[in-house]
């Protein structure tokens, strides 16, 4: 059930001194191969030898999203090309999206991760797995695949889509276990229910839901719908990708993997760090990597760290489950969404005025995303046809930017609510209980 025990269940004085160690190797390595940290740091007026054990941590400068957008491909990349073997990006906003690099010995820590969750969940070498996260840039598909390969059980690479072949391959290749996210799990429950197969027969057993926040009614839900057990799993593309971290059987909070990805709790207004204990904005430093290593990367994550030891006998910190975003971000059916994508669309779009409102619902068990929008009065017309057409230009620009379908609703002009203050775009009617 422990696949690394050695790091997993390592006393805490000693963990500290290897991350301590690995801290000063990896500020060592920045500074002198990626020239956007030797630069933070000589402004701050660091050397690589102010850093002597893992408290020196919070010397250290902060790195954002929008310093990734900045570096935009490879500028944080402290590999050189013939290095990187693989490359993973995160969904893009209206900017650059983030693009991050692996050697192969990120790939392969990456699936020994991987596969210390799979193993915390139970799944052993006689499971059969179905990766049903989305292959591609995105690094939930090969993520998992490579952890499942890594830990011994067969790979199903399901993917995502065509969801009916899904549930037969389930029945039929006796399928134990599935790494979706959450909201798949429940849309694949009711496509079981309607091929009228009960669950008895599918035979799944545990599940690995992420990439998207999920609550314990959800996880009933699925579980009761489905027959398994469903198990969080944690990760970013910027740090690593799915495997950050993982809850055992205990299922109190997620065990981070601490040994490569050091966590932190900060103010996300003053910057300060936070106890354990406390809610705030999650921070990681990637401790082992080679491609894109980060220092003190703000996740933006609203979450608080356990340092207790847990009753499974792993020893490593474990966050509690993620509150939110710090910023306006919408996770709609695993996929980031920002309001300010929809707002390029529109505001590119002669016909439209610039207001408009998203409504994001769960129906069905699916996120579902409905762009209001106000028709100028120029173009506001009885005609049908011509309304038509011109929600499906919409729709299919909304597309191509934000990956998933939004139901477009043309409204007349000066129908969405104005503000004096800040402006409200976004109805999220999924209820987080
Ligand atoms: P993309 O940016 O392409 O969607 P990422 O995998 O980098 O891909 O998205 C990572 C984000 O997804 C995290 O920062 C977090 O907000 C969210 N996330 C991932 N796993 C979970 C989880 N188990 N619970 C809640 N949120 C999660
Ligand atoms: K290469
Ligand atoms: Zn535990």
């Amino acid at each position: 059930m422990i696949w690394n025990p050695n790091k997993e269940c390592m006393p805490r004085e000693q963990m500290r001194e290897l991350q301590g160690k690995r801290l000063c190797k990896l500020v060592q390595y920045v500074y002198h191969n990626v020239p956007f940290y030797r630069h933070k740091m000589q402004e701050m007026d660091l050397t690589p030898d102010d850093i002597r054990s893992i408290d020196d941590i919070t010397k250290l400068p902060f790195t954002t999203k929008q310093d990734l957008r900045d570096n935009y491909p490879y500028g944080l990349m402290a590999a050189p090309p013939s290095e990187v073997v693989r490359v993973h990006a995160s969904s893009g906003t209206t900017g650059n999206p983030t693009i991050v690099g692996y050697t192969r010995r990120d790939l392969s820590i990456w699936s020994e991760v991987m596969s210390r969750c799979l193993s915390a969940y139970g799944v052993t070498r006689d499971d059969t797995f179905s990766v049903s996260y989305g292959y591609g840039l995105f690094t939930g598909g090969l993520g998992a695949h490579y952890g499942v390969e890594n830990l011994g059980a067969t790979v199903i690479p399901a993917s995502t889509g065509n969801t009916e072949k899904h549930v037969r391959l389930i029945r039929d290749l006796h399928i134990t276990g599935i790494a979706c996210t959450p909201s798949y799990a429940l849309y694949l429950a009711e496509v079981v229910e309607k091929m009228g197969i009960r669950k008895e027969k599918l035979g799944l057993r545990i599940g690995a839901f992420g990439a998207e926040p999920w609550t314990e009614n959800m996880r009933q839900e699925i579980q009761n719908r489905l027959g398994l057990k469903g198990y969080n799993i944690y990760g970013l593309s910027e740090i690593m990708g799915p495997g950050v971290s993982y809850e055992c059987q205990e299922q109190f909070g997620s065990h981070i993997n601490e040994d490569h990805f050091y966590p932190e709790i900060i103010d996300p207004v003053t910057l300060e760090s936070l106890p354990y204990g406390t809610q705030g904005e999650l921070v990681f430093t990637t401790l082992t990597k080679e491609g894109m290593p980060l220092l003190r990367y703000r996740t933006k994550d609203l979450t608080s760290l356990i340092a207790d030891p847990c009753p499974c006998g792993r020893t490593s910190v474990r966050m509690t489950p993620i509150m939110g975003r710090s910023d306006d971000m919408l996770i709609i059916r695993g996929i980031n969404v920002f309001p300010s994508q929809v707002e390029s669309v529109i505001l590119g779009m002669k016909e439209f005025e610039p207001q408009y409102m998203l409504v994001v619902d769960r129906k069905n068990n699916l996120d579902t995303l409905e762009v209001q929008v106000e028709v100028r009065r120029d173009f506001f017309s009885d005609d049908i046809g011509s309304m038509l057409k011109l929600k499906k230009t919409l729709s299919d620009r909304l597309k191509s930017v934000l990956s998933i379908s939004a139901d477009v609703k043309l409204v007349e002009p000066n129908s969405i609510t104005r503000s004096e203050g800040k402006s409200k775009r976004v109805i999220d009617k999924r209820v987080l209980v």
